[in-house]
Parts: C-alpha cells; structure tokens; sequence
C-alpha cells in the first residue's frame, strides 16, 4: 500500500465470505474457466488417470471447494488426499464433506500460504507412493511468471523424479471474453473484489469506505494478463492501523493479476523449473488447458 502503484496481494481475497463469493463466480454464465476445466476434465478422465497413476498420494495447492477433485478422486483411488489452502474456513468444510463422500479415502488438510516454502505432512498412508501434485482452476495464473516459476520449483521438488503435477492453465482467447469474465453482469467479481476491503475494515480496523472504491478490471495485452483493481472514486485519505494513505481521484489499489497463456508459453515456464509438459488436454472450445508434467 505505500508503493506509488498500491497493490494488495490476492491470497487475502479468501476470507469466508471470499471464498463463497469465488463459489458464485464459478457459477456466473461469464466466468468460463471453471466449466471449461470441468468439462476437459470429464472428457479426458481416462487418460487423465492413465498419466498420473492410481493408488498414489494427491497434493492439492488451492483447493477451496475441491469440486474438480472429486472426478480426480474417483478416477485416481488416491491412498492419501492432501488439500492445502490458505481459507481455513473453506478447506475444513470441503475436507469435511470429501470424509462424508469418500468413506476409504485418507485426507490430511494443510491450511497454509503456497507462496512460502511449505512443508508436507509425512503420514504413513504415504510410504513408497508415488505423489501427483494437483494445481487447478488456473491459480497458478494468480501467481507473476517468475512467482511461478519459483513454485513449480518447489512443486518439482516435492514429486520428485518419480511423480507429476497436474496444473489448469486459461489459455489466451479474444480479449472480449475475458473482459466479460471479470465484469460480469449480476456484479459478483466487484462484490469479490471489494470484499478485500471490508476484510481489511474488520480484521485490522481500517476505515475504506466501500461506496467510494469501485471494482476495474481490464485486459492487459502486453503483459498477457487481466487486471484487477480497485479505484478510488474520489480524492480520499483512508487509516489503517498506525498508518494514513492518501488516494488521489482515480487512483487504484492493484488487487490482483490473472495470466493468461498460449500452450507454448506456459510450456516454456514448467522447462525453467525442471519439468516436461508431456501431455496437454483442452475443452472442446480450446479455452482453458491442464498440463501434464514430469520430471525433465
Ligand atoms: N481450486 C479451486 C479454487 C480456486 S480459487 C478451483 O479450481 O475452483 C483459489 C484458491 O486458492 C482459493 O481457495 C484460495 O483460498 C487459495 N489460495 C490463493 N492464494 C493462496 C496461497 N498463497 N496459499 C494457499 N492457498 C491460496
Ligand atoms: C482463483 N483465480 C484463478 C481466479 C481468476 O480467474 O484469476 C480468481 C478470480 N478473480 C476474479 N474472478 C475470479
């Protein structure tokens, strides 16, 4: 907040009612990508299971609701489930209900921040698996390209020569598409977007005043990424904890990136952290991908 550009990093989006805004967006007619991923998904099942083997434990970095998960779950018969997520709120309820649907399976929630080096439980269903790193919804798009670079890294690390990762990646289209995707009619994505600010309101006593922001977001054709943020509708000066920021009419706080890749490009990104793209799956209309990595 105090650089001339303000920006507040995404992950804080996901307070519980962050994470239930995020479940309508992925509902919305506009928002594609989680359709898009569930349908590749569920056409390409089988050869999804082919590549990552059965019986072995899956990781999975951002897994909210774990909605896409359960066709990976049926498919895979994982001997361990690991679902890591920064909403505490939401990943309890979504390991609570996996319990009640997969009776068999052994679930180990982490609640933590991927953008940190994160350790893994060591359980015993584990031994002499393999491990399958799952990383969907193309959250890794939320991540700047050298951010993820740094956790395919440490992703890498964690498979080992024998495992693989699965990662959801929205692919570059008609930028009409996505401006409707991040502006969407009923004003689900500004009420998410804006949520941050109550959030900071509530747990650190700021004072933003929510009728005086208003939610932006925009392609950026350079950078290949949507931006959002949040402008300040009027010259404004507003107290978080010991500290006085002073908005000028217009400016923005940067709430987030959302990096969108052509198959090449994201390709070239996994070769820098030590993987091989060795399989890559789309829907039907070419709009989102999930790659298959191995060890290079
Ligand atoms: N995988 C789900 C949810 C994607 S939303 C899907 O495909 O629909 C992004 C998820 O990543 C949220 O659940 C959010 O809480 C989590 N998340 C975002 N940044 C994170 C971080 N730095 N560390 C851990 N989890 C994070
Ligand atoms: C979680 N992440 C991949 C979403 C995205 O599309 O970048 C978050 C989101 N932001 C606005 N709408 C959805």
């Amino acid at each position: 907040m105090s650089l001339p550009q303000k920006a507040l990093p995404p992950k804080y989006f996901y307070d519980a009612e962050g994470s239930r805004l995020f479940e309508r967006i992925c509902r919305l007619p506009e928002y594609y990508p989680t359709r898009a991923e569930l349908s590749l998904t569920r056409a390409h099942l089988g050869a999804i299971a082919r590549f990552a083997g059965r019986g072995g434990e899956l990781v999975e970095y951002g897994s909210g609701a774990s909605l896409k998960t359960r066709l990976l779950i049926r498919a895979l018969r994982p001997s361990a489930y690991v679902p890591v997520d920064i909403a505490e709120e939401a990943l309890a309820g979504a390991a609570r209900r996996l319990a009640r649907e997969f009776g068999w399976l052994h679930i180990f929630a982490v609640t933590g921040d991927f953008s940190q080096p994160l350790r893994l439980p060591v359980h015993r269903a584990r031994a002499g698996r393999r491990r399958i790193v799952y990383f969907p919804g193309s959250t890794i798009g939320n991540l700047t390209p050298e951010e993820a670079q740094a956790f395919l890294r440490m992703t890498r690390g964690q498979v080992g020569r024998a495992g693989a990762m699965l990662v959801g990646v929205d692919l570059k289209k008609d930028a009409n598409v996505l401006h409707a995707a991040y502006n969407d009619a009923r004003g689900v994505t500004a009420a998410f977007n804006l949520n941050l600010l109550r959030r900071i309101n509530r747990e650190l006593g700021a004072d933003f005043d929510l009728r005086r922001f208003r939610h932006y977001a925009f392609y950026n054709p350079q950078r290949g990424r949507i931006e959002m943020h949040l402008v300040s509708l009027e010259r404004q000066s507003v107290n978080l904890g010991a500290y006085r920021f002073e908005f000028a009419s217009g400016e923005t706080i940067h709430t987030e990136n959302s990096y969108k890749y052509s198959v090449e490009e994201f390709s070239a990104l996994t070769a820098l952290a030590g993987f091989r793209a060795e399989r890559v799956w789309r829907d039907a209309q070419k709009r989102f991908a999930l790659f298959g990595l191995l060890a290079a």
